[in-house]
């Protein structure tokens, strides 16, 4: 049975956060989760959604944290299937290929598309990753596209209570790949924490 809840505490600091993986076709989502979870990981595919997912558990000093970790497996055609891999999800990591333009010019789509079908519509979290930096010869995202990039978005995220960062990495030389992870963990944390303590 697969549980697709909202964040929720066991006890204060004990979080189970679904999280999906998104970003165009051959960016490295699957790469990176699989690297993620090491070998070994059993992955859990779902024929009616067209996605894997994977569960780890990790020991932060400020929490424990329960990832569910869902990544689209096919080709990403029916918006139905979508909606259903989004659902429940409090946060995304938006995956491009550092050394694909299109992949980087497509991210406002990906961000869209997740919180338009989000629980509530809410404005949840995302982490920018741009991967393959071990191809950095041949790089066609700049650093000035990022920096100019991150500057809009913060500027719209601001108001919904979370920063957006973005990190530099390599499934296939794994750099980076553990601290996206941790990173967006404490991301989660304070957002959740901050909406606790306005519902209080
Ligand atoms: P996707 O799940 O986003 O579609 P995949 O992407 O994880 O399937 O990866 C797509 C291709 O990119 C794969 O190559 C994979 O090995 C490669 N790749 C993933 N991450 C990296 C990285 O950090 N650096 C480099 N150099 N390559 C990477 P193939 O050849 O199997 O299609
Ligand atoms: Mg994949």
């Amino acid at each position: 049975m697969i549980q697709m809840s909202l964040p929720y505490t066991n006890s204060r600091m004990e979080f189970t956060f679904k999280i999906v993986l998104i970003g165009d076709m051959q960016v490295g989502k699957t790469s990176i989760r699989e690297r993620y979870m090491g070998e070994g990981f059993p992955t859990h595919y779902m024929p009616t959604l067209g996605a894997d997912f994977s569960i780890k558990d990790i020991d932060l000093e400020t929490a424990k944290i329960r990832w569910m970790i869902w990544d689209l497996a096919g080709h990403h055609t029916f918006s139905v299937v979508r909606e259903r891999y989004y659902y429940g999800a409090v946060g995304a990591l938006v995956v491009y290929d550092i050394t694909n333009k299109e992949s980087f010019d497509h991210i406002p789509l990906w961000i869209d598309e997740f919180w338009k079908n989000s629980f509530d519509n809410k404005k949840f979290p995302i982490l920018l990753i741009g991967n393959k930096i071990d191809l950095e010869w041949k790089r066609k995202v700049m650093e000035e596209h990022v920096t100019e990039y991150l500057e809009k978005l913060n500027q719209e995220c601001h108001s919904y209570g979370f920063h957006v960062d973005h990190i530099y990495t390599s499934a296939k030389n794994n750099i980076n790949i553990n601290d996206a992870f941790k990173k967006f963990a404490q991301i989660l944390i304070d957002f959740v924490s901050k909406t606790e303590r306005r519902i209080k």
